[in-house]
């Protein structure tokens, strides 16, 4: 996937109108968003045709799918079939969950994101210590595409050491969470922002600000 600035809109908000507006301001900038459930379960799973359509984004889908392998069929179906660019799943399921999302994204043409290693403080006590282990099974299954922290430099160049320079990393934790965009991107393709750019007074100001910071 290519990602216009690197920078990727984690479009959490809950109202449509207001996404639209958000998006209005920021396309010049930006070419990919993230929705996750916040705006789906607000507005439903159309709101990523809608972005598409209005905008000619790219759109991942952050359901971060996480069950056994015969939903996450279902999951990565619908969300597929609804125009997704690409689905973030977990990996802490195991290589059959994984692999039934995969298998989707194959069958799709389209891509899907394994999340290594979360990049909130919570994250430390039971997934930072599997996280290494996730990513080489991502290695293994012959996965592209991975999310791993911006707020932990040093585990986000260990996964990176993991999956190799050829693979695709979106890192999550710019801004609001503390990290770096210009740190975060010596060693990720994109760095994934929410808050500091959706609340914002000036949207635009704000990539700008993330870009040149
Ligand atoms: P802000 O913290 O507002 O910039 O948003 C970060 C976005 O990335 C949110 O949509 C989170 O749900 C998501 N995210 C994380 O913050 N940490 C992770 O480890 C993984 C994700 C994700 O999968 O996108």
């Amino acid at each position: 996937m290519k990602v216009k600035n690197n920078i990727i809109l984690a479009l959490d908000v809950m109202d449509m109108d207001e996404a639209i507006n958000i998006c209005d301001k920021v396309s010049n900038q930006i070419d990919t968003i993230k929705i996750g459930y916040p705006l789906t379960l607000a507005v439903g799973i159309n709101c990523i045709n809608t972005l598409k359509d209005q905008f000619d984004f790219k759109v991942i889908c952050d359901y971060k799918v996480a069950d056994i392998d015969a939903t996450n069929d279902k999951i990565a179906d619908i969300t597929y079939s609804n125009g997704a660019d690409g689905l973030i799943c977990h990996g802490f399921t195991g290589e059959d969950s994984v692999k039934a999302c995969l298998n989707k994204a194959d069958e799709y043409g389209k891509d899907l994101f394994l999340l290594t290693e979360m990049s909130h403080p919570g994250a430390k006590r039971f997934i930072q210590p599997v996280a290494d282990d996730i990513a080489r099974m991502g290695v293994d299954l012959g996965i592209k595409n991975y999310v791993a922290p911006a707020t932990r430099l040093d585990r986000l160049q260990e996964i990176r050491n993991i999956v190799g320079e050829d693979a695709f990393i979106i890192s999550p934790g710019v801004g609001a969470q503390g990290g770096s965009a210009k740190e975060t991107l010596k060693i990720s393709d994109a760095a994934i922002v929410g808050r500091s750019i959706y609340q914002s007074d000036d949207p635009e100001k704000a990539v700008h600000d993330i870009l040149n910071k």
